[in-house]
Protein backbone atom coordinates (compact mmCIF):
# COMPACT_ATOMS: atom_id res chain seq x y z
CA UNK A 1 0.00 0.00 0.00
CA UNK A 2 1.99 3.23 -1.31
CA UNK A 3 1.29 6.08 1.31
CA UNK A 4 2.32 9.70 1.21
CA UNK A 5 2.16 11.64 4.38
CA UNK A 6 1.32 15.90 3.99
CA UNK A 7 1.94 16.65 7.59
CA UNK A 8 2.13 19.54 10.01
CA UNK A 9 4.35 17.86 12.31
CA UNK A 10 5.47 18.79 15.98
CA UNK A 11 6.03 15.91 17.71
CA UNK A 12 10.05 16.82 18.54
CA UNK A 13 9.82 20.37 18.64
CA UNK A 14 9.41 22.27 21.71
CA UNK A 15 5.99 23.52 21.05
CA UNK A 16 2.83 22.55 18.80
CA UNK A 17 0.49 19.23 18.88
CA UNK A 18 1.73 15.57 18.55
CA UNK A 19 -0.62 13.90 16.86
CA UNK A 20 0.90 14.30 13.62
CA UNK A 21 4.15 12.35 14.94
CA UNK A 22 1.84 9.04 15.66
CA UNK A 23 -0.25 9.03 12.49
CA UNK A 24 3.36 9.10 10.79
CA UNK A 25 5.04 6.79 12.73
CA UNK A 26 1.65 4.53 12.20
CA UNK A 27 2.52 4.73 8.17
CA UNK A 28 5.90 3.66 8.45
CA UNK A 29 5.56 0.99 11.14
CA UNK A 30 2.07 -0.70 9.49
CA UNK A 31 3.49 -4.16 8.12
CA UNK A 32 1.09 -3.30 4.45
CA UNK A 33 2.48 -0.45 4.01
CA UNK A 34 5.07 1.09 1.83
CA UNK A 35 5.68 4.87 2.85
CA UNK A 36 6.89 6.71 -0.12
CA UNK A 37 7.86 10.25 1.46
CA UNK A 38 6.51 12.98 3.82
CA UNK A 39 6.08 16.73 3.10
CA UNK A 40 5.58 19.15 5.21
CA UNK A 41 3.53 22.46 5.74
CA UNK A 42 3.18 25.16 8.42
CA UNK A 43 0.47 24.85 11.08
CA UNK A 44 1.54 23.11 14.18
CA UNK A 45 4.42 24.49 13.65
CA UNK A 46 6.69 26.17 11.24
CA UNK A 47 7.17 23.63 7.52
CA UNK A 48 11.31 23.68 8.13
CA UNK A 49 10.61 22.45 11.99
CA UNK A 50 8.48 19.88 10.87
CA UNK A 51 10.73 18.33 8.33
CA UNK A 52 13.31 18.08 11.15
CA UNK A 53 10.90 16.69 13.36
CA UNK A 54 9.65 14.28 10.86
CA UNK A 55 13.32 13.09 9.39
CA UNK A 56 14.39 12.58 12.81
CA UNK A 57 11.04 10.17 13.90
CA UNK A 58 11.58 8.50 10.39
CA UNK A 59 15.47 8.03 12.01
CA UNK A 60 14.11 6.64 15.14
CA UNK A 61 11.33 4.30 13.00
CA UNK A 62 14.19 2.79 10.64
CA UNK A 63 12.53 4.46 7.54
CA UNK A 64 14.97 6.14 4.67
CA UNK A 65 11.80 7.57 3.16
CA UNK A 66 12.25 11.30 1.33
CA UNK A 67 11.12 14.41 3.70
CA UNK A 68 10.51 17.48 1.59
CA UNK A 69 10.20 21.33 3.12
CA UNK A 70 6.93 22.07 1.92
CA UNK A 71 4.33 25.05 2.40
CA UNK A 72 5.52 27.65 5.01
CA UNK A 73 2.16 29.80 4.75
CA UNK A 74 -1.26 29.75 3.11
CA UNK A 75 -1.23 29.96 -0.84
CA UNK A 76 2.50 29.01 -0.58
CA UNK A 77 3.59 26.77 -3.13
CA UNK A 78 6.94 24.59 -3.20
CA UNK A 79 8.07 23.28 -6.75
CA UNK A 80 10.14 20.15 -5.30
CA UNK A 81 6.42 19.32 -3.41
CA UNK A 82 4.20 20.34 -6.00
CA UNK A 83 6.49 17.36 -8.29
CA UNK A 84 6.69 14.70 -5.98
CA UNK A 85 2.60 14.50 -5.08
CA UNK A 86 2.11 14.93 -9.08
CA UNK A 87 3.96 12.04 -9.66
CA UNK A 88 3.00 10.14 -6.90
CA UNK A 89 1.58 6.31 -8.59
CA UNK A 90 -1.63 5.48 -9.30
CA UNK A 91 -3.46 4.20 -6.20
CA UNK A 92 -1.23 5.69 -3.97
CA UNK A 93 -3.02 7.16 -0.29
CA UNK A 94 -2.52 10.71 0.21
CA UNK A 95 -2.70 11.71 3.97
CA UNK A 96 -3.33 15.40 3.89
CA UNK A 97 -2.33 16.01 7.89
CA UNK A 98 -2.25 19.74 8.03
CA UNK A 99 -3.59 22.69 5.93
CA UNK A 100 -3.96 21.81 2.45
CA UNK A 101 -1.30 24.39 0.99
CA UNK A 102 0.62 21.57 -0.51
CA UNK A 103 -1.88 19.64 -1.44
CA UNK A 104 -3.95 22.71 -3.32
CA UNK A 105 -1.19 23.35 -5.39
CA UNK A 106 -0.61 19.84 -6.56
CA UNK A 107 -4.12 19.72 -7.82
CA UNK A 108 -3.86 23.17 -9.29
CA UNK A 109 -0.85 21.30 -11.10
CA UNK A 110 -2.32 17.96 -12.54
CA UNK A 111 -6.54 18.63 -11.65
CA UNK A 112 -6.09 14.83 -12.70
CA UNK A 113 -4.07 14.08 -9.25
CA UNK A 114 -7.57 13.96 -6.96
CA UNK A 115 -8.62 10.58 -9.47
CA UNK A 116 -5.31 8.66 -9.52
CA UNK A 117 -4.82 8.93 -5.23
CA UNK A 118 -7.18 9.11 -2.31
CA UNK A 119 -6.83 12.14 -0.30
CA UNK A 120 -7.13 11.78 3.88
CA UNK A 121 -8.14 15.22 5.16
CA UNK A 122 -8.64 15.97 8.57
CA UNK A 123 -10.97 18.58 10.20
CA UNK A 124 -14.13 20.86 9.87
CA UNK A 125 -16.71 20.18 12.00
CA UNK A 126 -20.49 19.47 11.09
CA UNK A 127 -21.92 19.83 13.83
CA UNK A 128 -21.60 23.73 15.17
CA UNK A 129 -20.45 27.27 13.88
CA UNK A 130 -19.09 27.98 17.38
CA UNK A 131 -15.69 27.56 19.55
CA UNK A 132 -14.55 24.47 21.56
CA UNK A 133 -14.38 26.56 25.26
CA UNK A 134 -11.89 27.90 26.05
CA UNK A 135 -8.72 28.20 24.35
CA UNK A 136 -8.72 25.86 21.44
CA UNK A 137 -9.59 27.68 18.20
CA UNK A 138 -12.76 26.51 16.82
CA UNK A 139 -10.55 24.68 13.30
CA UNK A 140 -7.06 24.72 12.65
CA UNK A 141 -6.45 22.88 9.18
CA UNK A 142 -9.38 24.34 7.00
CA UNK A 143 -9.00 27.85 8.95
CA UNK A 144 -5.58 28.26 8.31
CA UNK A 145 -5.69 28.03 4.24
CA UNK A 146 -9.18 28.17 3.66
CA UNK A 147 -8.54 28.75 0.30
CA UNK A 148 -6.92 25.28 -0.08
CA UNK A 149 -9.36 23.99 1.24
CA UNK A 150 -11.91 25.10 -0.67
CA UNK A 151 -10.16 23.96 -3.53
CA UNK A 152 -9.61 20.31 -2.43
CA UNK A 153 -13.39 20.21 -0.96
CA UNK A 154 -14.50 21.49 -4.97
CA UNK A 155 -11.88 19.04 -6.27
CA UNK A 156 -12.99 16.12 -8.84
CA UNK A 157 -11.07 13.67 -6.31
CA UNK A 158 -11.64 11.13 -4.09
CA UNK A 159 -11.66 12.38 -0.99
CA UNK A 160 -12.18 11.14 2.62
CA UNK A 161 -12.67 13.64 5.09
CA UNK A 162 -12.31 13.17 9.23
CA UNK A 163 -14.07 16.41 11.02
CA UNK A 164 -12.85 17.11 14.45
CA UNK A 165 -15.55 15.93 16.28
CA UNK A 166 -15.07 12.58 15.16
CA UNK A 167 -11.00 12.40 15.49
CA UNK A 168 -11.33 13.59 19.14
CA UNK A 169 -12.75 10.24 20.36
CA UNK A 170 -9.23 8.96 20.45
CA UNK A 171 -7.56 9.90 23.22
CA UNK A 172 -4.25 8.93 25.59
CA UNK A 173 -3.80 10.33 28.91
CA UNK A 174 -1.14 9.37 31.65
CA UNK A 175 -2.11 5.36 31.63
CA UNK A 176 -2.08 4.68 27.83
CA UNK A 177 1.12 6.78 27.73
CA UNK A 178 2.74 4.58 29.70
CA UNK A 179 1.48 1.39 28.61
CA UNK A 180 2.73 2.54 24.87
CA UNK A 181 6.26 3.74 26.71
CA UNK A 182 6.82 -0.02 27.32
CA UNK A 183 6.26 -1.22 23.65
CA UNK A 184 9.10 -0.41 22.03
CA UNK A 185 12.04 2.06 21.81
CA UNK A 186 10.17 3.97 19.07
CA UNK A 187 6.68 4.16 21.93
CA UNK A 188 9.35 6.01 23.86
CA UNK A 189 10.38 8.10 21.44
CA UNK A 190 6.60 9.72 21.08
CA UNK A 191 5.11 9.44 24.55
CA UNK A 192 9.27 10.89 25.88
CA UNK A 193 7.82 13.95 23.09
CA UNK A 194 4.74 14.46 24.14
CA UNK A 195 4.60 14.75 28.30
CA UNK A 196 5.24 18.10 26.83
CA UNK A 197 1.54 18.47 25.55
CA UNK A 198 0.29 16.19 27.96
CA UNK A 199 1.07 19.06 30.54
CA UNK A 200 -1.20 21.28 29.18
CA UNK A 201 -3.99 19.50 28.77
CA UNK A 202 -6.09 20.04 31.63
CA UNK A 203 -6.14 23.88 30.57
CA UNK A 204 -6.55 22.68 26.46
CA UNK A 205 -8.68 20.32 26.78
CA UNK A 206 -10.12 20.03 30.79
CA UNK A 207 -9.34 16.91 30.60
CA UNK A 208 -6.01 14.70 31.56
CA UNK A 209 -5.92 12.99 28.02
CA UNK A 210 -4.93 14.51 24.37
CA UNK A 211 -6.67 13.69 21.19
CA UNK A 212 -4.45 11.59 18.64
CA UNK A 213 -6.65 13.50 15.67
CA UNK A 214 -4.79 12.71 12.36
CA UNK A 215 -3.45 9.31 13.71
CA UNK A 216 -7.53 8.27 13.11
CA UNK A 217 -7.46 8.75 9.32
CA UNK A 218 -3.72 7.27 9.40
CA UNK A 219 -5.22 3.56 10.74
CA UNK A 220 -7.94 3.53 8.50
CA UNK A 221 -5.79 4.10 5.28
CA UNK A 222 -3.52 1.86 6.90
CA UNK A 223 -6.59 -0.60 6.54
CA UNK A 224 -5.88 -1.24 10.66
CA UNK A 225 -8.84 0.46 11.69
CA UNK A 226 -12.80 0.27 10.61
CA UNK A 227 -15.08 3.53 9.79
CA UNK A 228 -18.00 4.63 8.86
CA UNK A 229 -18.88 6.88 6.09
CA UNK A 230 -21.34 8.67 4.53
CA UNK A 231 -21.00 10.82 1.50
CA UNK A 232 -22.22 13.84 1.97
CA UNK A 233 -21.52 17.41 -0.59
CA UNK A 234 -19.89 19.93 1.47
CA UNK A 235 -18.49 23.35 1.24
CA UNK A 236 -16.35 25.39 3.87
CA UNK A 237 -17.91 27.77 5.38
CA UNK A 238 -16.16 30.78 7.73
CA UNK A 239 -13.65 29.12 9.72
CA UNK A 240 -14.06 25.59 9.31
CA UNK A 241 -17.91 25.00 9.44
CA UNK A 242 -18.58 22.59 7.00
CA UNK A 243 -22.45 22.46 5.36
CA UNK A 244 -23.95 20.73 2.55
CA UNK A 245 -24.24 22.71 -0.81
CA UNK A 246 -25.75 20.78 -3.41
CA UNK A 247 -23.35 21.59 -6.63
CA UNK A 248 -20.64 20.48 -4.07
CA UNK A 249 -18.74 17.13 -5.37
CA UNK A 250 -19.13 14.75 -3.08
CA UNK A 251 -16.84 13.19 -0.31
CA UNK A 252 -16.86 10.02 2.27
CA UNK A 253 -17.17 11.29 5.40
CA UNK A 254 -16.34 9.99 8.45
CA UNK A 255 -18.89 9.26 10.70
CA UNK A 256 -17.25 7.31 13.77
CA UNK A 257 -15.25 4.12 15.06
CA UNK A 258 -14.54 2.16 17.75
CA UNK A 259 -11.87 4.51 20.04
CA UNK A 260 -10.63 1.36 21.75
CA UNK A 261 -9.99 -0.43 18.61
CA UNK A 262 -7.84 2.37 17.37
CA UNK A 263 -6.06 2.63 20.56
CA UNK A 264 -5.42 -1.35 20.20
CA UNK A 265 -4.29 -0.57 16.85
CA UNK A 266 -1.65 2.07 18.06
CA UNK A 267 -0.61 -0.39 20.86
CA UNK A 268 -0.22 -3.42 17.97
CA UNK A 269 1.69 -1.15 15.66
CA UNK A 270 4.02 0.35 18.76
CA UNK A 271 4.72 -3.11 20.05
CA UNK A 272 6.06 -4.46 16.50
CA UNK A 273 7.92 -1.84 15.28
CA UNK A 274 8.59 -2.88 11.05
CA UNK A 275 11.90 -2.47 11.49
CA UNK A 276 11.86 -5.71 15.10
CA UNK A 277 10.75 -7.73 11.50
CA UNK A 278 14.12 -7.87 10.35
CA UNK A 279 16.11 -6.30 7.75
CA UNK A 280 15.02 -4.55 4.82
CA UNK A 281 12.19 -2.55 6.42
CA UNK A 282 8.96 -4.53 5.61
CA UNK A 283 7.58 -4.65 2.29
CA UNK A 284 8.41 -2.75 -0.43
CA1 LIG B 1 -1.73 17.77 11.80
Amino acid sequence: LPVWVDCDIALGASKGDVDDGYALFACAAAPGARLLGVSTVFGNTGAATAAGCARRLLDVAGSRAPVLRGADGPAAVVPAVVDALVALPRGAQLLCLGPLSNVAAALRADPALGRRVTLWLVGGDLTTWGRFPPYWPFEFNLALDPGAARAVLAADAERRLFPLPVCRRLRVGPRRLRQLARTSPEARYLVRHSLRWLAYTPLRYQALSFPLWDLVPALCALGELPVRFSARRLALHGRGGLRPQEDAPPTLCADGFDPAAAYEALLRLCAAPRQERGPGGGPG
